[in-house]
Parts: C-alpha cells; sequence; structure tokens
C-alpha cells in the first residue's frame, strides 16, 4: 500500500478553507503529505482553517492570496518553497460559479469566472511547475465538473471555464509529462458543499432532479473525492496523465430514467 503514501510529500490545495478542497485536502494529509493552504477571502477564515486540519493531527500551513493575481501567486509560490519546502503536489480547487442566465450576463461577470476557473489554475501551475521541472517529479490535479463534459441552465460561464479545463489539463500533460509530471482531473459530480446549498434545499426541484438523476440516488459527500485525490497525488497514477477521472455517482454513465422509474 506504499503505493499511495504520501509522506515526505508537499502538497498546495488552493481554495482548501472550505468545500471540496478542504475534504481533499484532508484526504492528502492522511495520506502523510504536508499540506499547504490557500484562501483568498480572509487570514481570519484561512487561519480557522489550518487549526482545522491541525485538529485533525496534520501538518499544515496556511498562505493568503489570490489565484488570479499573478505577482501574488509568484511572491507565495518563493515564499512556500523557501519556508514549507517544495511543492510535489498541486491542486487547482479554487474556483467560483455564477448562476446567471447566459443572455442575461454580464460581460465582467463571465470574465470573472473564467478568471477564477480556468486563468488561475493556468497561473498557479506556471509557477508551480518550474520546480517541478528542476526535480523531474510532480503531480498536478485541476478541478472539474459535471459542467466540463455538460451544460446547464444558467452556468454557462463555470461550464465554458470547465471545459476549457479539460483541455488545459490534456495540453499540460502534452508538454511536461516528459519531466516525469503527472497532470490529471478529478470531475466532481453533484456534492453537499457551501456552493451547491442554494440548490439542494428540501423541495427544490433540482435536488430532486439530482437524486433522480445520479444512479447512486444522492448527493456525493465531499469525502468521497479524498481516494481519487491521493490516487492522482501518488506513485500509484505515474503513468496516468491527462485524464478526467469523474467522481460522479454514475451520472456521466446514464441519459438518466423518468421519475416513476426506480
Ligand atoms: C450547479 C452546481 C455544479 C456543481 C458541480 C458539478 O450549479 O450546477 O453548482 O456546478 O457544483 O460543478 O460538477
Amino acid at each position: 500500500m506504499n503505493l499511495f503514501n504520501l509522506s515526505g510529500k508537499i502538497a498546495l490545495v488552493t481554495g482548501a478553507t472550505h468545500g471540496l478542497g478542504m475534504a481533499m485536502a484532508e484526504g492528502l494529509g492522511k495520506a502523510g503529505a504536508t499540506l499547504v493552504i490557500n484562501g483568498a477571502s480572509s487570514q481570519e477564515k484561512l487561519d480557522k482553517a489550518v487549526a482545522h486540519y491541525k485538529a485533525l493531527g496534520l501538518a499544515a500551513h496556511g498562505y493568503l492570496f489570490d489565484v488570479t493575481d499573478e505577482a501574488a501567486v509568484k511572491v507565495n509560490v518563493e515564499r512556500i518553497q523557501k519556508e514549507v519546502g517544495s511543492i510535489d503536489i498541486l491542486v487547482n480547487n479554487a474556483g467560483i460559479i455564477k448562476r446567471i442566465p447566459l443572455e442575461e450576463m454580464e460581460v465582467a461577470d463571465f470574465e470573472q469566472v473564467i478568471k477564477v476557473d480556468l486563468v488561475s489554475p493556468f497561473i498557479v501551475s506556471k509557477h508551480v511547475v518550474k520546480g517541478m521541472i528542476e526535480r523531474k517529479s510532480g503531480k498536478i490535479i485541476n478541478i472539474c465538473s459535471m459542467m466540463t463534459e455538460l451544460g446547464r441552465n444558467t452556468v454557462g460561464a463555470y461550464a465554458a471555464a470547465k471545459g476549457g479545463l479539460k483541455m488545459l489539463t490534456r495540453n499540460m500533460a502534452t508538454e511536461w509529462a516528459k519531466h516525469n509530471i503527472q497532470i490529471n482531473g478529478i470531475g466532481p459530480g453533484y456534492f453537499a458543499t457551501e456552493q451547491t446549498a442554494p440548490i439542494r434545499l428540501d423541495g427544490h426541484p433540482f435536488n430532486e432532479f439530482i437524486i433522480n438523476r445520479t444512479p447512486a440516488g444522492r448527493w456525493g459527500d465531499p469525502e468521497d473525492l479524498a481516494g481519487t485525490a491521493i490516487f492522482l497525488a501518488s506513485q500509484a497514477s505515474n503513468f496516468v496523465n491527462g485524464q478526467i477521472v469523474y467522481v460522479d455517482g454514475g451520472i456521466l454513465a446514464t441519459i438518466g430514467k423518468p421519475s416513476n422509474e426506480s
């Protein structure tokens, strides 16, 4: 089982102060990685998250920076490498969503979603990969979505970003695999997080829709993602590259079924 052991590795997880990022970071930490937790909203929220990881007995450090700001990314990646050590694993998880019909969406809103969800994985990877190339070793995991493959009303900007992230993942693999760097993606299905709370409310039509549309018949639990994150961060995936692994309870496997079918 050493294949999945991350002891001695340092993992930077962006947007890891809550939600799926926190669940994946916990998994990486429990597998032995030293965690570098990024947040952008507030030092208080970041400190609270780091305390949460430490309370679990995990090695964790917090760095507050905006992943869309290249100057801030450059400075903080250099700080991390100096203060904690070389980044072996990068999880590009930070993301936003704006649920607005395309015809009503302001261009500025569309551009903001693209900037956070697609441009920032490029920015952070560009600065982290330099060390990975030097060391001829590294793991990059881009967090995609069901919207990488499927459209949905009101999330057009998010779908465009997450669809682009699949091809960015494939191109990173094309350009960087020769340096013994593995770059893959995780496509979470519908998970019970803060981000989906508005569409999970009891009686909300989307809540019933997703439960019916998901062969597993439930929303994902953030802990359901940890194993795939550990796999893609470990030597167990050393010959896996450019792949998006969907952790979706079976959504992408099926056309779905009428609500009166079990
Ligand atoms: C939505 C949801 C989705 C999920 C996830 C699915 O509004 O459709 O928020 O975007 O969060 O991305 O993979």
